[in-house]
């Protein structure tokens, strides 16, 4: 409680079970930790959204380009590996801009499932794809693809591929990864997974791309702050943070900090929270894995990676997952062993 003034604490919140009120235990839960945290979903209001759009755009931000570039060298590839007739899967789908180069590619893909917890743009990015591909089975999810989600039974839901570009992995802590990869393999039910992951490089590449020249990437992490005052009625005042970007080196990763200029209360509900003058608020892990770390992190998680394209640098690399111990065939090896799951299933003696 150190990091909370109790003394401030006011009465309970109004509408301490209703979703205002779980937020703002969640929020006040990671201001209670040291260092004090946020989570990086705070980024995501309107603005936040276009920042990050501007971001994808910086001479600095390698990431976006990079993969882009992976997929359209070896999309050929790729949808030959994958093969025919896959229920695609996205979770964080967003506005599927990648998706469309994967769907494009695919062989005959059956259906497109994305999943993401922003239900209006999720239902204008399935109606604009049920447009540009009229015989694919959309099926929106509007949730939270780190809890369980159900997709739809049978035909043409059956041979899955879980799609999970963007490095979005990265955001997760270790614990957290092992926990959503597995969950992600159950969802995938015996299919695979195609994934996007920021492989370690130099530092100051890494610092670079996380404190741009133009301070987009301030805005950004800023912004968070302005977004918890708009939906929880906090009252950060984000002129007297700072956005700092760090390596870490012994955890692989780069963290957003948001560094208060002085000693100061911010109003979050019914309690005050102090900060120190220098004092970090940590907005965002983004983890950059070795090639080894990441199979290690995937066979934790019941994945073996069985194939990884990447950039001629090595600094990103798109992987394909299959279950480790899985005992069927798979995509096009699949595709020329029909009936693809009967050896594994009882004769059928009708
Ligand atoms: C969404 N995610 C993969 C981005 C990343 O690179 O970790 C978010 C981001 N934060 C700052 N710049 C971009």
């Amino acid at each position: 409680m150190a990091a909370v003034e109790r003394a401030y604490e006011l009465r309970a919140d109004a509408d301490p079970c209703g979703e205002h009120g779980a937020l703002l235990a969640a929020v006040l839960s990671g201001l209670r930790e040291q260092p004090k945290r946020i989570s990086p979903v705070w980024f995501y209001d309107e603005r936040g959204s276009s920042l990050f759009d501007e971001i994808c755009e910086l001479p600095e931000y390698y990431v976006t380009r990079t993969e882009l570039a992976i997929m359209r060298e070896h999309l050929p590839e790729i949808a030959a590996v994958l093969g025919s007739e896959l229920c695609v899967i996205e979770p964080g789908s967003g506005t599927s801009a990648k998706t469309r180069m994967l769907l494009g590619a695919l062989e005959r893909p059956a259906a497109y499932v994305p999943v993401d917890i922003a239900c209006e743009h999720l239902s204008a990015a399935a109606e604009r794809l049920r447009r540009e591909h009229p015989h694919l089975t959309v099926h929106p999810i509007c949730a939270d693809f780190t809890r369980p989600f159900a997709v739809p039974e049978g035909s043409p839901y059956d041979d899955r591929l879980i799609y999970f570009p963007g490095s979005t992995i990265g955001n997760f802590d270790r614990r957290e990864s092992v926990q959503l990869l597995s969950h992600l393999r159950r969802i995938a039910r015996g299919g695979a997974m195609l994934i996007g992951v920021d492989m370690a490089k130099d530092p100051r590449v890494l610092v670079a791309a996380y404190d741009d020249a133009a301070g987009v990437t301030a805005a950004f992490n800023l912004n968070a702050l302005e977004h918890l005052n708009q939906r929880l009625g906090t009252d950060f005042d984000p002129s007297s943070f700072h956005h700092r970007a760090v390596w870490n080196a012994a955890e692989s990763r780069i963290e957003m900090h948001l560094v208060s200029r002085c000693r100061q209360l911010v109003r979050v509900g019914n309690a005050f929270v102090s900060f120190a003058e220098g004092e970090p608020l940590v907005s965002e892990y983004s983890h950059k894995y070795t090639p080894q770390a990441f199979a290690a992190q995937a066979r934790a998680a019941g994945w073996r990676v069985e194939q990884a394209w990447t950039d001629s640098r090595g600094w990103f690399s798109v992987q394909l997952l299959l279950p480790a111990h899985a005992s069927i065939t798979w995509g096009a090896v699949r595709d020329q062993c029909a009936p693809p799951r009967r050896e594994t299933e009882p004769l059928d003696t009708a």
